[in-house]
């Protein structure tokens, strides 16, 4: 098994519903186990302004997928929840999935880029990835409480709680 992040946001159709279910069917893949979950945070957009507020999550995650795999899924559930991919770059999305970090693998393809490019300057990311995963290093860049220090935080805010899930302290 290994221990990958999984980075969660949606800024159109009821976006905290649209983490909140997909939080649900990342743990439903199988041969993967949700580990924890962050709180929900509300942000401005980082990119064209003329868009929603994003709501994001971060998903720790244990799992016998390969890195392409457990793409191919996430990929599934993106397109289960409406996602079309616009012409244009950095547009409002129902849901977005991006596998932020796998274990301490570099990856560095056309499909694939672990660490996620975006991880190091993107607020709505490093907080929530502080918040579950205080001790994580990340392959090539450092420890995730330096990576925050350096990064605002604008006006990232935490808005509630996927408690469904959260509430499950029996499970295994
Ligand atoms: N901005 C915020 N705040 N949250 C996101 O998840 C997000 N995702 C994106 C872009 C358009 C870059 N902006 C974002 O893909």
């Amino acid at each position: 098994m290994t221990t990958a992040f999984v980075g969660l946001g949606s800024n159109l159709d009821d976006p905290i519903r649209q983490v909140t279910q997909a939080c649900a069917e990342i743990t439903a893949i199988e041969k993967v186990r949700l580990i924890k979950i962050s709180s929900l945070y509300q942000s401005p957009p980082m990119g064209p302004a003329d868009q929603p507020d994003y709501i994001n999550a971060v998903a720790e995650i244990a799992t016998s997928l390969t890195p392409t795999e457990l793409l191919v899924a996430l990929q599934a559930i993106e397109k289960h929840h409406g996602r079309v991919r616009s012409a244009q770059r950095w547009s409002a999305r129902t849901l977005d999935l991006d596998i932020l970090l796998y274990g301490e693998k570099m990856i560095n393809t056309a499909s694939l880029v672990i660490p996620h490019l975006g991880l190091y300057e993107r607020a709505f990311v490093l907080y929530p990835l502080l918040e579950i995963a205080p001790q994580l290093v990340v392959p090539g860049h450092g420890a995730i409480a330096e990576l925050v220090q350096k990064c605002k935080r604008g006006g990232l805010k935490v808005v509630g709680s996927v408690s469904s899930l959260n509430n499950n302290d029996n499970e295994n």
